[in-house]
């Protein structure tokens, strides 16, 4: 009896780990994140306006679920976080989860790094991921 039990949970196993594997969306080749302001290394003023540009894929607000698209984060003065999980979500790591595509950001005077990171339904990021070079700027 418990033999067959034991078969029964490691033929669900079987069915059920490529599903728990299958964490990252794929994204479409020639997909591409940039910064289409500020320029990198530009001095500016703040409050800074940061706008999104994006190619070969599209914009869904998280939750939704839609082949090659995502939403944007931005991460303000950090590396990149684990590429195969869902994106931390704090001040050096800031969702725009309702699918906008610019920012105004308060920032302190000084050197600042920017980079953008595209990620899914769930806040993960695609495979490859889809992220934009780390710009420097100057709040005067
Ligand atoms: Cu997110």
């Amino acid at each position: 009896m418990s033999r067959i039990y034991i078969t029964l949970i490691s033929l669900l196993s079987l069915v059920l780990l490529p599903v728990y594997a299958q964490t990252q969306n794929p994204s479409p080749q020639g997909a591409e994140l940039y910064f289409i302001t500020p320029d990198d290394g530009a001095t500016v003023t703040s409050p800074v306006t940061v706008k999104f540009g994006l190619k070969n894929m599209g914009v869904a607000p998280a939750g939704i679920n839609v082949e090659n698209t995502g939403h944007h984060h931005l991460l303000i003065d950090t590396g990149l976080p684990a590429l195969n999980q869902p994106i931390p979500a704090d001040d050096k790591h800031v969702h725009f989860g309702k699918g906008q595509t610019e920012a105004t950001l308060d920032l302190a005077p000084g050197t600042h790094t920017l980079q953008l990171l595209l990620g899914d339904h769930l806040h993960t990021p695609h495979n490859p991921p889809v992220m934009s070079k780390s710009i420097t700027i100057t709040v005067k």
